[in-house]
């Protein structure tokens, strides 16, 4: 017998269908949350036949557990993880460990790619187009390259996976990759998937104008309400407000904070790890504790949402040698124009005493500490009229 613990998401999942592939009636398969790991770890030492060969997928054991995991490995062996999370790299010092985050070719990895190729190498599955086409799009979804290879068909993959339940896009994916010679969507999942893509940008637009601002311990956070599309709205607002160190996004029924950055600078694990949670660099979680309820909730309910850039502009454009002009609700008016090698901010004309090496770290310095948008083209002509009178 075999016996698959991985993560809930599409990633995990592609590990738990490749593995039904491979051993069929023979593997028992458990989806976890990153929090749900340890306990179905500990119900495996304490409970499965030591005959019972345990696969880990894209999860990390804590650290009690992997020192039960690395007992249990000198005296049963059986064990075999397969992760591609940078926070993960320590496990491939245990025997029973293999993490890798960027292959040969220097691609990133993820969890279905690597449990593939070891599945493949062990004679326990074989190759095929299909399957391999599936396999790339998880793990460009996985590493968010779909983005830059502007592959919607893996951002596809990912959202089909949360319209249906987990049971049915394992069984609807098995089914497909044991026929189909090419991996494709029918046709009714096309529709449908029109619909869920235009749905998702609809929502992420309406979120792009509830964000607020807060200054949370040393950091800038932007922080906004939303049960779904965790992943898309962390890239999103991070894309769009990328003067903020962090995205936290609270779901409320489920007392949980997502924590997202689109920056290497800043760890969100680490500010998750301060309310008592974890996960990765880029992504992590925790429930949403008394501090963090104060923090996130309590002190940012009365903020206005921050105001965003105007988008149609011709004349009051980013980085431009003219300048650009920025607005807040105060009123307070922020010039940002080149000067010799430096980019130069003037607050209500005045010029303020830190200059700056590139147009971006002076919008950043404008945006965290005067949260002000950038203004419509009239606003900018008739400033620019007022500067040529007062000389
Ligand atoms: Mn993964």
């Amino acid at each position: 017998m075999y016996k698959l613990l991985t993560h809930n998401d599409l990633d995990g999942v592609g590990c738990g269908i490749l593995a039904k592939l491979a051993f069929g009636p023979d593997v028992k398969v458990r989806y976890n949350s990153v929090a749900s790991l340890n306990r179905e770890i500990e119900f495996f030492l304490e409970n499965d036949s030591t005959e019972t060969y345990l696969f880990i997928t894209d999860l990390s054991p804590n650290e009690e557990n992997v020192n039960r995991l690395n007992e249990y490995y000198e005296k049963h062996g059986n064990i075999q993880l397969i992760d591609h999370h940078k926070s993960a790299l320590h496990l491939d010092d245990c025997k029973w460990g293999y993490v890798v985050v960027e292959d040969t070719l220097g691609n990133l990895t993820s969890a279905t790619s690597l449990f593939y190729e070891y599945l493949v190498s062990m004679n326990f599955l074989e190759a095929n187009t299909a399957l391999s086409e599936f396999v790339e799009l998880v793990r460009q979804y996985d590493t968010w390259e779909w983005e830059k290879n502007e592959n919607q068909k893996a951002h596809s993959l990912n959202s089909l996976f949360y319209l249906v339940s987990i049971d049915d896009f394992e069984e609807t994916m098995i089914e497909r990759l044991s026929s189909a010679e090419h991996f494709d969507f029918d046709a009714f999942e096309k529709r449908l998937l029109n619909m869920e893509e235009d749905k998702i940008e609809r929502y992420i637009r309406r979120k792009k104008r509830e964000i607020v601002q807060a200054k949370v311990r040393n950091h800038y956070a932007g922080v906004v309400y939303a049960e779904s599309y965790h992943s898309e709205l962390g890239n999103e607002l991070g894309k769009e407000y990328a003067h903020l160190d962090y995205i936290v996004i609270l779901n409320m029924g489920g007392k949980r904070i997502s924590y997202r950055t689109i920056h290497d600078h800043v760890d969100v694990s680490e500010i998750a790890g301060h309310y008592g949670g974890g996960g990765h660099q880029k992504a992590s979680g925790s429930i949403l504790t008394d501090e963090a309820y104060k923090h996130y909730v309590l002190d940012t309910f009365p903020l206005e949402s921050i105001q965003e850039d105007a988008k149609r502009n011709r004349y009051n454009v980013k980085n431009s040698t003219f300048g650009s002009l920025y607005k807040n609700r105060k009123n307070d008016i922020l010039f940002i124009f080149p000067k010799k090698e430096l980019w130069i901010v003037e607050k209500n004309n005045t010029e303020v005493k830190q200059s700056f090496s590139n147009f971006e770290a002076a919008e950043s310095f404008v945006k965290r500490n005067f949260e002000a948008a950038l203004v419509k083209d009239d606003l900018f002509v008739d400033y620019l009229i007022q500067e040529v009178k007062k000389k």
